[in-house]
């Protein structure tokens, strides 16, 4: 079985945060990361803001935080269910041809969120493997936008 063409690398790891703000203090005072982008995403009910390292870019790996936009927000379950406290709420892995990945993932028996996919950071296209298809993990597949791809 050839996997090479489904995943590029790791593209981020989220973190579920009930207060966007005192985290990104966290992990930038203490931790050393630095914000590259924030944006509020209202379909699906966050403020996130994504940090890279060093003179890193949006090609390395970056820590996504997310803090819930409202009650029925996604995060805001998870935090509920994790007796409010934060934590790894997903990984994501980055892909360039998001459709071909996840028609091959179908194929292969994971369980997908979306019939197509969705818009997520920056412009990125997202999809979902439900954790119940990954061993335990919510898995984001990203497509950034044509020209960060690589
Ligand atoms: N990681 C691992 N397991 C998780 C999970 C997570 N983040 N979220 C839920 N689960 C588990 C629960 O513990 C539960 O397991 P048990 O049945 O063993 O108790 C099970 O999944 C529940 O699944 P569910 O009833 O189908 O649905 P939930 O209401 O818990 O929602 C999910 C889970 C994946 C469908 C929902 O989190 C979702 O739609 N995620 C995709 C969208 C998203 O996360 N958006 C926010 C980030 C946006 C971005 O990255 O840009």
């Amino acid at each position: 079985m050839d996997n090479s063409d489904l995943f590029v690398c790791i593209d981020h790891v989220g973190y579920a945060v009930s207060d966007l703000d005192e985290a990104i203090k966290l992990h930038c005072d203490t931790f050393g990361w630095r914000v590259l982008h924030r944006e509020t995403n209202e379909e699906q009910g966050v403020e996130e803001a994504m940090l890279g390292t060093g003179e890193q870019g949006a090609q390395n790996a970056q820590i996504q935080l997310l803090a819930p936009l409202n009650d029925s927000s996604t995060i805001a379950k998870w935090l509920e269910r994790n007796g409010g406290r934060g934590g790894v709420q997903q990984v994501a892995y980055r892909v360039e041809d998001i459709d071909a990945v996840s028609a091959t993932l179908r194929e292969r028996g994971v369980t997908l969120l979306y019939d197509a996919p969705k818009i997520g950071t920056g412009g990125s296209r997202i999809q979902f493997a439900h954790p119940k298809s990954t061993g335990g993990i919510l898995l984001e597949i990203v497509e950034p936008p044509a020209a960060a791809a690589h």
